[in-house]
Parts: structure tokens; sequence; C-alpha cells
């Protein structure tokens, strides 16, 4: 019996419960993955137990000898992974990162322009439930009706008329390449400053399967536990003239004591994220998006852009004449696992879109390739065109475990 086990053995039940469904479903969450076993056994060490409010060398309590060299290490090697000149590992997540950066460089009212939410952007990039769209003056863009991709001409028609003082590049539901040059470019001509955030790409641009932002942005923001494949958290990379400004706006503007378990994690999801294997996954999460895209178009599917050039593919489920949110019940109940989303223009609501959305971080991380990805696309299909036949769903479960069987996931 573990010491979880017998103190909590309600909560040891549950956290077994979640991890046999990680283990024995497809899981297609574009955001979410599978962090290595050495990644979360330093998420579950002792560093939980220490505080250490400042940075490496300028901490307010004692007793960091350890963990100044942690955040050293883990500040180094994201520096080395990305080619910045400076990194700062102590964001919570991927928000707090972003308000950071808001705090950095912004006073409230100030006019910052993002990608809108159903559009494929991030709430904390300006949209309007959002505190950043609520503190601050924030103009949305889009992509075009149809081609479904960024109309780089808009967004930069938009930043001349609107002058923000911030431009952010990047969001959580963009299939298709973001072109950094094109935004460095608007953002220098405007004199605003550049943020790309790459939480969901980070992976693919440390193992160099997308273009990096990194030499043309003034600040880089990203989550750690998407593609990169590290513990939840975040971490901001910028050119050294803003190092004060971003370090400052993290400790004290926005947060207390880092996350030490968790920066010791992400130092070690670096070290792997180094390694020649990693390169070697990362193109095969866009290949393995690539053949799932393809077999979903051949299946009839509506896919936004048409495609897909990383790990992430939106899905109008419109011509299907099943809204996202039945597709995606239907299909976690066979145990493919993903998540119903707006689409751009959508007639629908946010809790009940048009369509659907897919990512193959983790597949790939269980070394699935493009022969499993026509399999999964089969397997929506059949869900998708019938998703009230619930022995179809048993039946596809089970196909779904005995191919989990056969590619074992890590760390659970
Ligand atoms: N929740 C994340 C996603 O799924 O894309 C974004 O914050």
């Amino acid at each position: 019996m573990t010491s979880l086990q017998a103190t909590d053995p309600e909560i040891a039940r549950l956290i077994d419960g979640e991890s046999r469904r990680q283990r024995d479903s497809i899981r297609l969450i574009a955001s979410e993955n599978y962090a290595s076993a050495a990644v979360m056994e330093a998420t579950g060490s002792c560093l939980t137990n220490k505080y250490s409010e400042g940075y490496p060398s300028k901490r307010y309590y004692e007793g960091q000898e350890f963990i100044d060299q942690v955040e050293l290490l883990a500040t180094e090697r994201a520096r080395k992974v990305f080619g910045a000149e400076h990194a700062n590992v102590q964001p919570y997540s991927g928000s707090p990162a972003n308000l950071a950066v808001y705090l950095a460089f912004l006073k409230p009212g100030d006019t910052v322009m993002g990608m809108a939410l159903p559009a494929g952007g991030h709430l904390t990039h300006g949209w309007k439930v959002s505190i950043t769209g609520k503190y601050f003056r924030a103009v949305q863009y889009g992509v075009r009706r149809d081609t479904g991709n960024i109309d780089y001409d808009e967004v930069r028609d938009l930043a001349r008329r609107e002058k923000p003082k911030l431009l952010w590049a990047g969001g959580t539901a963009i299939p298709r390449k973001i072109d950094f040059e094109a935004f460095a470019e608007i953002a220098s001509e405007i004199d605003a400053i550049f943020v790309a955030d790459i939480a969901h790409i980070s992976g693919l641009v440390a193992g160099g399967a997308h273009p990096s932002p990194v030499p043309l942005a003034d600040v880089v923001t990203s989550t750690t536990h998407k593609t990169l494949r590290g513990p939840r958290g975040g971490m901001i990379l910028c050119r050294e003239e803003h190092q004060k400004k971003i370090d400052r706006a993290v400790f004290p503007g926005l947060q207390g004591g880092p996350h030490n378990h968790t920066t010791a994690a992400l130092a070690v999801a670096l070290e792997e994220a180094s390694r020649d294997e990693f390169k070697a996954y990362a193109h095969q999460i866009v290949k393995n998006s690539q053949a799932l895209s393809a077999a979903l178009v051949e299946r009839g599917f509506d896919l936004i852009s048409g495609g897909s050039d990383n790990h992430l593919i939106l899905c109008d489920l419109t011509g299907k004449g099943v809204p996202g949110k039945v597709a995606s019940q239907a299909l976690n109940r066979a145990h493919v696992v993903l998540n119903s989303n707006a689409i751009p223009f959508d007639p629908r609501k946010p809790f009940d879109p048009s369509g659907i959305r897919l990512g193959t971080a983790a597949v790939t991380t269980r070394g699935m390739k493009e022969g499993e990805m026509t399999q999964i696309a089969e397997w929506i299909d059949q869900v998708v065109s019938r998703p009230d036949d619930e022995d179809l769903q048993k039946r596809i479960a089970g196909e779904a475990k005995e191919l989990c069987d056969r590619f074992p996931a890590p760390g659970v």
C-alpha cells in the first residue's frame, strides 16, 4: 500500500482511475500530453516544501543552496533549447506568464492587440471576459472567412489604425504555421512590443518542427506542458534589454514564491527536449497531424484551413449535422478524447460550438505513427456518424484499449 492509499484512499482511488483513463484512451486534446516518469518524479519531489521568493543569489529566505542551482539549470537550459537571451522560468502557468508581460510593458487602459478567442486566440490576448480585455483597450484580429487563415494585411491595417503598444501572435486553435516575421515587421512599423505566445507549439519550436519566433520577438511566452511535454507551468523568454522589466513583473509584480518542484521538472523536460529523440518526436507530431487531417478529409470532414502544419486540427462539423459537443461526448464514451471547440465565425454558442479540436502530441508521445492516425480517423468517423450508438462506442472503446496496450504511455 502506498502512503497515499493509506492516508487518503479516496484521492488515491481517483488518481488511480485517472491514470487508467490516460493509459487506456486515445488522448487528442491538443493542449495535453504525457510527461515522462522523470518529469513526474521531479514534480512530486520535496522541492514543493521550499519557499524561495526572489531569484538565484537574491532570495528573501535562507536555505537556497540547492534551489538556486535548480533554477539556474532550468533557466540555462531554456535559454539553450530556444536560443534566447534571457529566460524566466517562474510563471505558474501560461496566463500568469502573459499577465506578467502586460505588467512589464503596459498601464491599464493602454491598447493591446491579439487574436480573438473565437478565431483561435487565447483569453489573455485581450478577449473581453478576461482581465486583459477589461483593464486594457483590446483590439482583436481574426482569420479570413474563405481561407481560415490569418490575413496579415488585415493585421497590418488594424495595427496601423489602432496603434497597440503590445502585439500578440499565437493562440489555442491555430492549425497552420504562424508567420512570425510578418508579425515582427508589423510591430516594428508601429513601434509596438511584439510578443509571441507559443504555448501550443513550444515543443515543435524546440524540436525544429516549427519556425522559432525567438530571434524576432521582444518576448516569447509559453506553457511548459503541451507539446513541450514538461510539468504544468509557464516561462518567458526575452531579449536581454527586457530582462529587468520581465523579472520584476513576475516577482514581485505578480507572483510570490516560485513552484520549485515545477522548476526542477521543467529543467528535466528541457534536458529531454535537447535530445535527438525529441526532434524526431516533434517532427512526428506534425506528420501524424497531417496524416490524421488527410484521413479525416477523405471521410468528408471539413477542416478549418483545409489541414494542419503543426500538432492541431480544427474541424467544422456543420456539414456532418452534429454539434461539436454531441460529437466530443460520444467520442469520449468511445475513449477517443478531444474537445468541442468554437470555429471562426461560429453561429453557435461557445459552450455548444460547431467544431471539435484535435491534437497529436499525446498519441505521438506513445509512439503512434501515420497508420494509427488512419485508424483513429476511422473511429472518429464512425462515432460522429452515429453519436447515439452506444454499442458502437463500447466496441471502439475496447479497440482503443487494444491499440493503447500496444503503445504504452510513459508516466502512467
Ligand atoms: N486550455 C488551453 C488549451 O486547451 O488550449 C489554453 O490555455
